[in-house]
């Protein structure tokens, strides 16, 4: 049980009314959350944000000060901060590309007859990847295309002589551009493996070639982990297309069992969203008195249900306390990532039981129930009955679920754009290319990431979309920040088009697409990738990622993972606005070539910027810069006003 915090907060903690209510509730009941912890951490350790101290060896730890500005070895603060960064670039990786993993295995599984009740949802998906990669299909059945792309796929974790196969997915200029900086990843694990080597003490100790070491192994995430994940994930259980649905903790149920799904492997959670349908478990949900069975999702679990199934969010990042705060969360299920061990600490305060079924992820006041994908179906009927049955535990008068809940639509893949913008008949970008040449839409911005106590919960986000979307940039989301954006509306399109800008609103309203569209959770910032390159591919706008108008966002980001996801966009020539910095201030070398020098070598680079409509500023000028060095700025002004000249050009 928690100690007794402040009955209340000293600040609106978030944007969105439903979690500042239950926070208020969390304090009357002297139940800590997030918020209060976070202030008990105050002031936070200025060694820590400035990232140059050092524990990498058990002669320190050291901190750099103005009175010591060496380590004992005698490491510097450009050498501590850059090796510090690259751990968190390792992790974030090593998080994701574990995830890729997972699924690779559950592919090879179905391949092998040995799946369970998972099987190919996607054939078209299979056969369009194992073509990419030069796997044969002509006359065979998919089960046997399946296991020479798992079989591909596995291979590319393992140290190779070859750089990474996936790379391929990228422009050819980029993919040059990789070989001759030398950040070519040959390998998944062995790119992490190698930062951990490289930032052992005593090895590698020029902070430029550090970082230059931490874009190859976040290629290694972006590129090939997580878009392995993001194909297999299409593959196995289906490539997502627009659906309804609804966010906030308002979508907790009343009348019926609720379960809720959070981390993010979607394996489990796919499960779970078919036999929580099954005639069986609701007939057992309502021999219990219960009207039915309610499952939702937390985080990036939550994005993956919602894009194949239309199952309701019951909240991001900042959320997780809180859902079981309502008292109504008769079970909830967590595998890896972005699961606070408070859970732990809340569940005891209510009849709420918290379930843990990661192989790798146990915590020893959860319920560990180990996933086994073979037997996947009866594994989900088994933690349905388990919420099913601890439905009459709940304590009526402890139910408080706030009234907030939205609609939204979400599944937007890279295949569901190509066909809303070319109809029925023809897949094709070149809408949306055009639009951008012509100037209706100005670019393309990613805002990506997660929320994080430091700043109000979801404020950057929606902030930053509203000055975007208004100032005519197209707008695509995932993670927790489409949590954010759905829950304030952004994600319905009548609404979203209502705060679009003139040409923007009339270019979504002709070819049918919302401005701000969510790609799914974090592994499918992919998808962002694929979306730029489909734009590069389509023509006219330059023949690189960083020639395109475009710019991505993390107004509240607090992870590894997303450390790794801003050095893979700007790896690949982006522009990258940071709601906060790095930490790596302590070193001005390693800040500059990070914000300023990156731009001359991968043409990306990170800014940091806390105000959103600053964000959306800063976003737009680098936006406008890429168009003028495309000329279609030009361009566009000849058209307009300019006969003569449009004359001589025909
Ligand atoms: Ni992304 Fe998804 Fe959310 Fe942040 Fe965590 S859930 S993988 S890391 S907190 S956006
Ligand atoms: Fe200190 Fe160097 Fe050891 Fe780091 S590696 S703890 S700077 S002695």
């Amino acid at each position: 049980m928690a100690t007794a915090p402040p009955k209340t907060p000293d600040r609106e903690v978030s944007r969105d009314a439903a979690t500042n209510e239950m926070v208020q509730i969390a304090g009357d009941a002297h139940i800590s959350t997030v918020w209060d912890r976070y202030k008990a951490q105050h002031p936070q350790c200025k060694f820590g944000t400035d990232g140059v101290c050092c524990r990498l060896c058990h002669m320190g730890p050291c901190r750099i000060t103005p009175k010591a500005k060496l380590g004992i070895c005698g490491a510097d603060a450009d050498t501590i901060t850059a090796r510090n960064l690259l751990r968190e670039i390792a992790a974030g990786t090593a998080a994701h590309s574990d995830h890729g993993r997972m699924l690779v295995r559950t592919l090879k599984l179905v391949a092998q007859g040995k799946g369970g009740d998972y099987k190919i949802t996607d054939p078209m998906r299979l056969r369009e990847a194992a073509r990419f990669f030069e796997i044969e299909c002509e006359s065979r059945d998919d089960l046997a295309i399946a296991l020479d792309l798992a079989n591909f796929f596995q291979g590319q974790f393992a140290w190779s002589e070859e750089p990474n196969a996936t790379l391929k997915l990228a422009p050819q200029k980029r993919q040059d551009l990789w070989k001759k900086l030398e950040i070519e990843p040959a390998g998944v694990d062995s790119a992490v493996v190698e930062l951990m080597h490289r930032t052992h003490m005593g090895v590698d100790h020029d902070y430029r070639h550090l970082i230059m070491g931490g874009l190859k192994c976040s290629l290694a995430d972006g590129w090939v982990g997580s878009a392995m994940a993001t194909v297999v994930s299409d593959i196995l259980f289906g490539t997502p297309k627009p659906v309804r649905s609804r966010v906030n903790l308002g979508v907790l149920s009343h009348d019926k069992v609720n379960i809720i799904v959070h981390g993010h492997e979607p394996t489990l959670s796919e499960m779970l969203a078919v036999a929580a349908q099954s005639d069986e478990m609701l007939d057992y949900a309502r021999s219990k008195g219960a009207a039915g069975i309610n499952l939702a999702g937390i985080c990036c679990t939550a994005n993956e249900v919602l894009m194949r199934h239309g199952l309701p969010i019951a909240g991001n990042f900042l959320q997780q306390e809180l859902a079981i705060l309502t008292g109504a969360v008769e079970v909830m299920i967590v595998d890896v990532q972005c699961v606070m061990p408070s859970l732990a600490q809340v569940v005891k305060c209510f009849h709420t039981r918290l379930v843990s079924t990661s192989e790798i992820a146990q915590c020893d006041q959860a319920e560990q129930i180990t996933f086994d994908a073979a037997a996947g179906y009866e594994h989900a009927c088994r933690l349905i009955r388990m919420a099913i049955d601890n439905f009459e535990q709940r304590d009526r008068d402890r139910v408080n679920i706030p009234n907030e809940s939205m609609d939204l639509v979400a599944g937007f893949s890279n295949e569901t754009i190509f066909h809303m913008l070319g109809g029925r008949f023809r897949a094709t970008f070149r809408p949306l290319n055009d639009a951008i040449i012509d100037g209706r839409i100005r670019g393309v911005a990613g805002i990506i990431g997660c929320s994080n106590p430091k700043v109000k919960s979801d404020d950057s986000h929606v902030r930053l979309t509203e000055e975007l979307i208004k100032r005519n940039v197209l707008v695509l989301q995932t993670g927790c920040a489409a949590i954010a954006c759905a829950k304030a509306g952004l994600l319905t399109p009548e609404a979203a088009l209502a705060k679009a800008g003139a040409s923007l609103r009339e270019v979504c309203e002709a070819v049918g697409i919302p401005p701000v569209l969510h790609m799914g959770s974090c592994v499918d910032n992919s998808r962002i990738l694929m979306a730029a390159t489909n734009l590069v591919a389509e023509g006219g706008l330059g023949d690189d990622l960083s020639d395109l108008p475009v710019a991505g966002a993390a107004p509240e980001w607090m992870s590894e993972k997303a450390v790794a996801i801003g050095h893979y966009f700007v790896a690949s020539g982006m522009y990258v606005v940071l709601g906060h910095p790095l930490y790596v201030q302590g070193s001005e070398n390693v800040t500059r070539l990070l914000c300023e020098e990156m731009e001359s070598i991968t043409g990306g680079r990170f800014e940091w910027e806390p105000d959103p409509v600053i964000a959306a500023e800063k976003m737009l000028a680098h936006i406008e810069r890429k168009r003028d060095a495309l000329r279609i700025n030009v361009k566009r002004e000849r058209k307009m006003f300019d006969m003569k000249s449009r004359r001589e050009q025909q």
